[in-house]
């Protein structure tokens, strides 16, 4: 059975960087891993794509054919894709029945809040085999100003009931967070979502009051349904990454058993002198739904400590460890050298 993820989030939110990031992740990993480009106006894209729209349409054409600006011509471009799904469709066998599937989408909101295009092709793979979640990508920038945070959290709460998929939520960018200043409160006040009352003195501060009383009525609309919450991401740090990948997996049921000669995902007990038959299961469980029992990266304390309080000494720390890791590397090959041009005088 196919898995995949719809990768959607405002323009600029590390879409695509998400999924370049990803491949590169599970290609280490050794787990399957394929990315469907469906933005037709990306040309510059980062990752190997396995299927990609601009084959069959791209947004300059339908510009310059039907009179349309860049914004309704994406539309059109969506429209163009759901009618002729089969072409997306055949495609996609092609990949396998074990494939896990990125899709790319292109960055206009109203693709995954209002418009039917996307749902529908959703609903469409769900009837191929696909199991999704939606990951839906937020600039974690919005949450340094009250009245944005709460535009985020309608927007994800709409994307979350518009495409009915199980759905993550992340914050994304989350490394550069500690440039734009303090935070009101700590991070996972943003993240949990819990009570959001909290934040009527920061938008009395900041907006006239009917626009502050407007806030506080869309707060308690999304704090009825209890469905927002946060997962973090910077994109670079595989912690972070593999938190997230674990999160998604947990949503979609994915469990991954990886071939015997995988490496062991990081931060697992080294178990390489096991018999072969005991590593996959050993790993799968390490990988997947369970994960270790300690998730690094797991708790938003600790990305608030990492990314947020001290930001410049984990930097620092990072750093030196990569450092003495290269030095390690190069002595390791000076050695092997060595080692080989004695032997070679040897008689
Ligand atoms: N520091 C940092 N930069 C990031 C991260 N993710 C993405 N970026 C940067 O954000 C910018 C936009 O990223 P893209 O991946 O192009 O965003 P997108 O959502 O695909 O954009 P559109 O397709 O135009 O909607 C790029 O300069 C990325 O390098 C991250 O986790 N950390
Ligand atoms: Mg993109």
């Amino acid at each position: 059975m196919p898995f995949g993820e719809i990768v959607c989030g405002s323009p600029g939110s590390g879409k695509s960087t998400y999924c370049y990031g990803k491949y590169q992740l599970f290609t280490a990993l050794k787990r399957p891993i394929s990315v469907v480009n469906l933005d037709p106006a990306n040309d510059s894209i980062p990752y190997p794509c396995a299927i990609d729209i601009s084959s069959l349409i791209t947004l300059q054409d339908v510009m310059e054919t039907h009179g349309l600006g860049p914004n309704g011509g994406m539309l059109y471009c969506m429209e163009y894709l759901e009618e002729n799904f089969d072409w997306l469709e055949e495609r996609l066998k092609e990949l396998g029945n074990d494939a896990y599937v990125l899709f790319d989408l292109p960055g206009q909101v109203e693709l995954s809040t209002n418009h039917e295009s996307i749902k529908k092709i959703v609903d469409k793979l769900g009837k191929a085999g696909f199991r999704l979640a939606t990951v839906h990508l937020c600039d974690a920038h919005y949450i340094t100003d009250a009245s944005k945070y709460v535009s985020m959290l309608l927007l994800s709460l709409r994307a979350m009931l518009h495409l009915e998929l199980p759905h993550i939520n992340v914050l994304s960018k989350i490394d550069l967070l500690s440039q734009y200043g303090e935070l009101d409160f700590n991070l996972d006040f943003y993240t949990e979502v819990q009570d959001l009352t909290y934040l009527e003195n920061a938008l009395n501060a900041s907006l006239p009051p009917k626009y502050a009383a407007l806030n506080m009525a869309m707060i308690s609309l999304v704090e009825d349904f209890s469905l927002v919450g946060f997962e973090t991401l910077a994109v670079e740090d595989k912690n972070s990454m593999m938190h997230l990948t674990r999160a998604i997996d947990r949503a979609t049921g994915y469990i991954f058993v990886p071939p015997a000669d995988a490496p062991a995902p990081p931060d697992t007990i080294d178990r390489s002198d096991a018999a072969p038959s005991a590593r996959p299961n050993m790993f799968s469980l390490f990988s997947t739904a369970a994960g270790p029992l300690k998730d690094p990266g797991g708790d938003v304390r600790e990305v608030q400590e990492r990314w947020i309080d001290y930001r410049d000494i984990y930097d620092a720390h990072e750093k030196k460890m990569w450092r003495k890791e290269g030095e390690m590397v190069r002595d390791e090959a000076a050695n092997l050298k060595a080692g080989s041009k004695v032997r070679e005088r040897k008689p």
